[in-house]
């Protein structure tokens, strides 16, 4: 009888012995998400990290464009673009409030060139261009420029602050540029921002229609 129950509290002990250890290996697979979880946090903290290191870089590069001043076209009394605008031809006029003052300005373009009897534009391969707005008595020439083998055209937008400004296309024989002009009323004129310009040799072909 004695065996039998000194037989019976061994085996309960090597049952035990073996449960606990089942316990030991759960409670350390148990262990391990919780290492992956803290490493995965490490990294993410550490990617929080670089994001926060790049801001400042990313803030300088603003920074210096801020810096850079703007070029401002102001108003003059005088009109000094006679040759074009009495000898050459008004190829497009549109009028809207460009300065937010409650009265339209007239935005015109002319080119030097001129019609022939039949009303048929003479084209040369080189003519001056200017875009110019009128202000009451008051004139700011946007674009005053000869442009080789090539033509300006204007578009108008509202941009998402409602403020209107006027984009020129320049599409030419070796060049491309897109230029954006809107009002400053601090600066009292328009500042000119040049958003995009291609130099190349040569242009192969454009779709864009002539006048
Ligand atoms: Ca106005």
């Amino acid at each position: 009888m004695k065996y039998r129950f000194f037989m019976l509290i061994i085996m309960l002990l090597v049952f035990f012995s073996l449960a606990g250890c089942d316990k030991q290996d759960n409670s350390r697979e148990s262990m391990n998400p919780i290492i992956e979880n803290s490493i995965d946090e490490e990294n993410i903290n550490k990617d929080l990290e670089d994001e926060n290191k790049s801001e400042p870089i990313e803030s300088d590069f603003i920074t210096q464009n801020d810096d850079e001043p703007a070029i401002v076209i102001n108003g003059v009394k005088t009109n000094e673009w006679l040759y074009i605008t009495e000898d050459g031809t008004k190829l497009r006029e549109y009028s809207i409030d460009l300065d937010s003052d409650g009265e339209e300005e007239k935005i015109q373009l002319y080119t030097s060139t001129a019609k022939d009897e039949s009303g048929e534009l003479l084209w040369d391969d080189n003519q001056n261009w200017l875009l110019l707005i009128e202000d009451g008595n008051e004139y700011y020439p946007l674009f005053e420029s000869p442009v080789q083998l090539g033509m300006v055209y204007f578009n108008v937008f509202y941009d998402s602050n409602e403020l209107a400004k006027v984009s020129l296309i320049l599409s030419a024989g070796a060049s491309m540029k897109i230029t954006n002009y809107y009002y400053d009323e601090e600066l009292g004129g328009y500042i000119v921002d040049n958003i995009y310009e291609e130099d190349s040799i040569n242009a192969m072909y454009s779709s864009i229609p002539y006048y």
